[in-house]
């Protein structure tokens, strides 16, 4: 899309904002938000005004197989209420089955409808894994197999976009052992779709994918695990609040505990953030404000966003440290929380390690912690008297 100029892309918001009933000034910072979240340069906003402005939304058409239906509900339980006015102003949801009124026939004849109408042009937005065991029976919507659904409706479609983790690589349904075989919407079309995963994803990552087909006709560029780089290319553990607390070796170590009360890193829970790729720090979760998000408020990331991580390994084990490892001058991390460690320490540590003075005493402090919550964690791990039992 061409450079608008400021009064053609003013011109545009009023229109929405008038149609939308919200002042031109929020429409323009919600612009500029998307074009924010999607990493665009400054000005794009006028461009993503210019395409929500036009007349013709693109008709969408929802399917849901294997999954909760949160997705949908992240979308619609926001508590801006710009948003779902922003999600409806600039998608025709034509077709969905937890929203639309029509039941039984009337709704599989609005899909059919829709598919006519919007031949060539529409989106297909898939919530839900599809299972494919026992030739796929294990979901059928108006008598169809999830399996055809999807092939039958992304004939014809524009672009396909699979929303959730479900729908992204099996998420949640496809746990081991997978009794009914639930694949992913790439595997079943065998081609790379955009896939938004995240149990529920953040709506705003769905709604700036399709900001970007609307705006530049093409879906964003994609990772090797087909999720959009401007929502997927950093670690959870990159843009943490607590990565301060993980650096100098501040680690709540149980639920409840000090450290856990002060908002220390979750590391030693079970935190994924290190191994998982997504934007949860940077925009949170249902627009009511910051920390927003999984670890913002105390519980470890699970790693929703991740497959191999989300749904398969255990909540509570320790992640494993990808590209972002603790600096070399600190200790492994059994740290306990709120110990010290003498000065004469961190100056023979720092001279052994032949490190910096700063980096020295971190690590003799952090050592004396280390060396503490490791006797800690041996006195929890030795079975107590009571529970001795007699072989
Ligand atoms: Fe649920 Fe969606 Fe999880 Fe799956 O989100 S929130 S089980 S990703 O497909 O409904
Ligand atoms: Fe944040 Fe988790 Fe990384 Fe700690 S381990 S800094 S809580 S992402
Ligand atoms: Fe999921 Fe972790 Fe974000 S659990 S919502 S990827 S913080």
């Amino acid at each position: 899309m061409g450079q608008l100029s400021l009064n053609e892309a003013n011109r545009a918001a009023s229109r929405v904002a008038s149609r939308l009933g919200i002042s031109r000034r929020e429409f323009l910072q919600w612009c500029a938000a998307t074009a924010g979240t999607l990493g665009l340069p400054v000005g794009a906003e006028a461009a993503i005004a210019q395409s929500v402005a036009a007349a013709k939304r693109p008709s969408v058409i929802w399917l849901h197989f294997q999954e909760c239906t949160g997705c949908t509900e992240s979308l619609l339980r926001t508590d801006h209420p710009t948003l779902v006015k922003l999600i409806f102003d600039v998608i025709s949801l034509d077709y969905h089955e937890t929203l639309m009124a029509a039941a039984g026939h009337q709704a599989e004849k609005s899909r059919k409808d829709a598919m006519a109408a919007n031949k060539g042009k529409y989106i297909l937005v898939v919530e839900g894994a599809i299972p494919v065991k026992d030739n796929g029976i294990y979901c059928k919507i108006g008598g169809h197999k999830a399996v055809d659904l999807v092939r039958e409706c992304a004939a014809d479609a524009a672009a396909v976009i699979a929303i959730g983790s479900c729908a992204s690589w099996g998420g949640m349904p496809s746990t081991g052992p997978n009794p009914s075989g639930a694949s992913s919407v790439a595997e079943i079309l065998g081609k790379t779709v955009p896939n938004i995963p995240g149990c529920p994803p953040n709506p705003y990552n769905f709604l700036a994918t399709v900001v970007h087909f609307l705006t530049f006709g093409s879906l964003p560029a994609v990772d090797k695990l087909g999720r959009p780089l401007f929502a997927y290319g950093r670690l959870i553990h990159e843009n943490c609040e607590r990565r301060a607390h993980f650096d100098a070796g501040r680690f709540a170590m149980e639920f409840g505990d000090v450290g856990h009360r002060k908002g220390y890193c979750l590391y030693k829970l079970g935190c994924k953030g290190p191994e998982t790729y997504a934007n949860c720090p940077a925009i949170g979760f249902g627009d009511v404000g910051e920390n927003n998000w999984p670890v913002g408020c105390g519980h470890p990331c699970i790693g929703c966003t991740e497959k191999g991580v989300g749904f398969t390994k255990p909540i509570h084990s320790v992640a494993r440290m990808l590209n972002v490892a603790p600096p070399l001058q600190y200790p492994r991390i059994v740290e306990e929380q709120g110990k010290g460690a003498s000065f004469a320490a961190a100056a023979a540590l720092a001279a052994i390690a032949g490190a910096a003075v700063g980096g020295g005493a971190m690590l003799a402090r952090n050592l004396g912690l280390s060396h503490e919550a490791e006797q800690l964690e041996k006195e929890r791990a030795k079975p107590k008297a009571s529970e001795k039992t007699e072989s």
